[in-house]
């Protein structure tokens, strides 16, 4: 019998009700010294979720991620590979999808988060609740994945967007904002690299669509609701600034952090940042994510199978 290897595709996770939003925020501020959301922020993360339509998409597309990935891998090697869901806030938990893959008699699980940029909040994060739930099982080795942004055909699939706005990206009126999900500053001033991958990866998507650095800016998004200082330049004043003054009229946004359509991107940019710009006399492109575009399975299949050890 052919040895299976797990792909564990680790991501946040969404409500799918609005009943759920509670225990998950709960779960999301699990660290906090109350975890128990004040009455004030559950209302406002309830009508921001309400403003996008529960579920969000988010539940839908990781699922197609995994369901992609599958069968790209399913033609590289049939049966070598079961790709799994586990999510860190909400059902199906990664410890709860690890007890499977064991119970499933995996040898090997490789733990992909969906998240293409390191950092130690994000994808250590996930790493961490597979290795404790594998203590028990000290015969099954585990291969944390880091940083994959540099993978398969994800700057691609970016750049390809801008070469396709070529026409208007030329323009000295649009700029390309740039953005991926604010962190704590202290995470940063601890020396997590995260902040230096995301400049990378703007650099590249920017140098293959082949825009000059004065075309394009990069700015930092959806920063919690806690009194800590958080990662800035936050994308709301830098898109403000560059309509108001700069006299920009065409904003293009790429959200590189994320890889699929969530409530930071229906809300925070299709919202939020849209009436910011409309506000000052702008308008608002947002590119497209990710979510099960062959692009992005095909990143992802390469991930995995450059972790194989060399044949032979
Ligand atoms: O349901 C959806 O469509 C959106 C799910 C969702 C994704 C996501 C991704 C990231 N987050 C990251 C960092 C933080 C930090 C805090 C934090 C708080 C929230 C809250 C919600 C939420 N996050 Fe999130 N995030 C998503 C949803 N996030 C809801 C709580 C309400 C709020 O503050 O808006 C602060 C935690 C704390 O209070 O202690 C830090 C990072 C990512 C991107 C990487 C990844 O996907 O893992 C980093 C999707």
């Amino acid at each position: 019998k052919q040895a299976m290897t797990a792909v564990l595709l680790m991501a946040y996770g969404t409500p799918s009700e609005q009943a759920d939003i509670e225990p998950y925020y709960r779960n999301i501020r699990h660290n906090h010294a109350n975890p128990n959301p004040p009455k004030a922020l559950l209302d406002e993360l309830t009508r921001r979720y309400l403003a996008i339509g529960l579920p969000s998409p988010l539940a839908r597309i990781t699922q197609a991620q995994g369901d992609g990935l599958q069968a790209l891998l399913d033609e590289e090697a049939p049966g070598k590979y079961r790709v799994y869901v586990g999510l860190r806030y909400i059902e199906p938990f990664i410890a709860q999808t690890v007890e499977r893959i064991v119970a499933d008699g995996a040898e090997r699980i490789i733990g992909l988060p969906l998240a293409p940029e390191y950092s130690s909040f994000s994808s250590e994060g996930y790493h961490n609740i597979v290795r404790a739930a594998l203590k028990e099982h000290p015969d099954i080795d585990y291969a944390p994945v880091k940083s994959w942004w540099r993978q398969g055909e994800l700057i691609d699939f970016w750049s390809q967007q801008l070469e396709d706005l070529k026409a208007l990206t030329d323009r000295p009126d649009t700029r390309l904002l740039f953005s991926a999900h604010s962190l704590l500053r202290r995470i940063i001033e601890r020396g997590d690299p995260y902040g230096r991958e995301v400049t990378d990866f703007a650099k590249a998507i920017a140098a293959q669509a082949g825009l000059r650095q004065d075309q394009w800016t990069l700015a930092w998004q959806s920063a919690g609701r806690t009194k800590e200082p958080w990662m800035g330049p936050a994308f709301e004043s830098v898109a403000r600034e560059l309509v108001a003054e700069d006299g920009v009229k065409t904003v293009i946004s790429a959200s590189i952090g994320f890889v699929a359509e969530n409530l930071e991107i229906r809300y925070d940019i299709d919202i939020t940042l849209k009436k910011i710009i409309q506000d000052e006399g702008g308008r608002l492109i947002r590119l497209s994510m990710p979510n099960d575009d062959i692009k992005l399975l095909k990143t992802l299949r390469s991930t995995v199978l450059d972790l194989e050890e060399p044949q032979g």
